[in-house]
């Protein structure tokens, strides 16, 4: 019998009123089940955002250094579980085991950098031009918020809203993916045991169609932070927008890197390895588009090709694997299709292009690393999300060619240049139109203490993250303040 796990609404952990569940599974191996967990109804969603709103008064008026310990307990104990979490993303979820760790690890950097801000969380004081008089901004909490969150980072994406959300002094209800709830559940459980007082964080499962849609629109929720598909964020943002609701989405992606004709070559090669293959291209700042300049284009491809052929692809947690699965049935079809329409489209095949269905692979979801070569720009394999391990090489006549076609998407998420050209290095900077810009790194791996998010269709509303124009602008509101303590009436701007 596999594990079962709960619900957690108001300090209690809970199964779904209906007593139905849903089953998690290992798709490196889709008979192992990892655990099963509530399917929530109504019922269960309507006393968790209850609960949620119960617990906001005592948590909004918490001094933010006391919210701040408690995230700061919560760093500390997922340091201490690191390992044990990171083999559980890496089973729940089939990215190989130093992914899973660097999941967590992300998870415990947002953990101690949010814990700090529960000592800054500043605003301004500025002088008053009237006499005796003072005015400053202060940043409040918003009230409930819906997390709602994708499954290719199992503790990561959770983290980057529960930590900010929390310490600002709002309370929350959690909704995380369907297909990777045992890691959020384990998430949370070191969450609470760090001292959050019940109905602070709240954690419904379910899937988003039914679970995530009606707790997004709920009139108990005041605020919404989701990340997934932008059909899905575009939706939750109409709906919430009729409705009054704070939104924030992060979504899709087709980002470029471009390798110019001064890169390192071996670098670039490197980079696009990592950017288009590591956690299965299933990131979305994953690098799916290679766009290279035509003088090293041949030998470029070359070098790819003979690198990326060698990727030894299986189950993550096995020593000496480079990718893992793609995360289920419905994503391979997915991938797989968008490898026929590539091939129809009349891009070139250069490598992979299949599922792996043999001895080890027999039962997981696993995919070659897929290389299309002849990519014309306006292709759909080169302008839509794939969100699996493809890859699209493109070539590009100079720079600002190369940028044309980068920018030439629906989405502005992440982007980068090869390059060891100054010059090319600040072109890029300025005119790649994208949420972040790498200068000679491949397109994922965002810190956490700068903003995350993108342009177009790929963000939507506040970004995420830390720093100044990252998440505190999303789980807060600004309130500003005159106090006039002359003890008369005056009047600003007539006086
Ligand atoms: C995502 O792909 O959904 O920058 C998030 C990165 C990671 C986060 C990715 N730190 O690739």
């Amino acid at each position: 019998m596999p594990e079962s796990f709960q619900n957690l609404i108001n300090g209690k952990w809970v199964s779904a009123a209906s007593g139905k569940t849903i089953e998690s599974q290992n798709p490196a191996d889709a008979s192992r089940i990892i655990g099963t967990v509530p399917a929530s109804g109504k019922d269960d969603i309507d006393r968790a955002v209850e609960a949620a709103k119960a617990a906001f008064q005592g948590w909004k008026t918490t001094p933010a250094p006391k919210r701040g310990e408690v995230l700061f307990r919560a760093a500390e104990l997922l340091l201490e579980h690191k390992d044990e979490l990171g083999r559980l993303v890496t089973a729940e979820m089939g990215k190989i085991l130093p992914e899973g760790l660097g999941d967590v690890q992300e998870a415990i950097d947002m953990a101690y950098y949010m814990a700090g801000e529960g000592r800054r969380l500043s605003g301004e004081t500025v002088p008053s031009e009237l006499y005796a008089k003072d005015c400053k901004s202060v940043r409040s909490p918003i009230g409930v918020f819906a997390l709602i969150t994708p499954w290719n980072f199992p503790t990561a994406i959770p983290a980057w809203k529960i930590f900010p959300c929390l310490i600002a002094g709002n309370t929350a209800v959690f909704k995380p993916s369907s297909y990777t709830p045992v890691a959020a559940t384990r998430l949370v459980e070191l969450i609470v045991e760090a001292g959050l007082p019940p109905g602070v964080l709240n954690l419904v499962h379910g899937t988003g169609d039914s679970t995530g849609e009606y707790l997004a629109t709920h009139p108990g929720i005041d605020g919404v932070s989701f990340t997934g598909s932008t059909a899905v964020g575009e939706k939750l943002a109409k709906l919430c927008g009729g409705l009054d609701k704070e939104i924030s989405c992060e979504m899709g992606g087709k980002n470029p890197i471009i390798v110019m004709d001064d890169a390192k070559l071996d670098l670039a090669v490197e980079g696009a390895l990592w950017g288009a293959f590591g956690t299965s291209g299933q990131r979305c700042t994953a690098a799916s588009r290679l766009i290279v300049h035509e003088k090293v284009h041949g030998r470029f491809l070359e070098m790819f090709l003979d690198s990326a052929r060698k990727l030894k692809v299986g189950d993550g947690l096995a020593p000496g694997i480079h990718m893992g699965p793609v995360i289920n049935e419905q994503q391979m079809k997915k991938v797989l299709d968008y490898i026929e329409i590539g091939k129809k489209e009349g891009a070139k095949l250069a490598l992979g292009g299949m599922a792996m269905k043999e001895g080890a692979h027999a039962k997981g979801f696993f995919i070659k690393p897929t290389v299309f070569t002849d990519v014309k720009a306006a292709m759909r394999i080169a302008q839509e999300e794939i969100f699996g391990p493809v890859a699209a090489v493109i070539k590009a006549a100079d720079l600002s060619d190369a940028i044309n076609i980068a920018n030439g998407v629906k989405y502005g998420l992440s982007s980068s240049i090869y390059t060891q050209d100054v010059n090319n290095s600040a072109i890029a900077e300025r005119d790649l139109d994208a949420g972040i810009v790498y200068i000679n790194a491949p397109t994922i791996g965002a810190e956490i203490q700068l903003p995350f998010g993108g342009t177009k269709k790929s963000g939507l509303g506040r970004k995420e993250a830390g720093g100044r124009g990252g998440a505190l602008d999303m789980f807060t509101k600004w309130k500003v303040i005159y106090r006039d303590f002359s003890g008369r009436l005056q009047k600003a701007q007539i006086d």
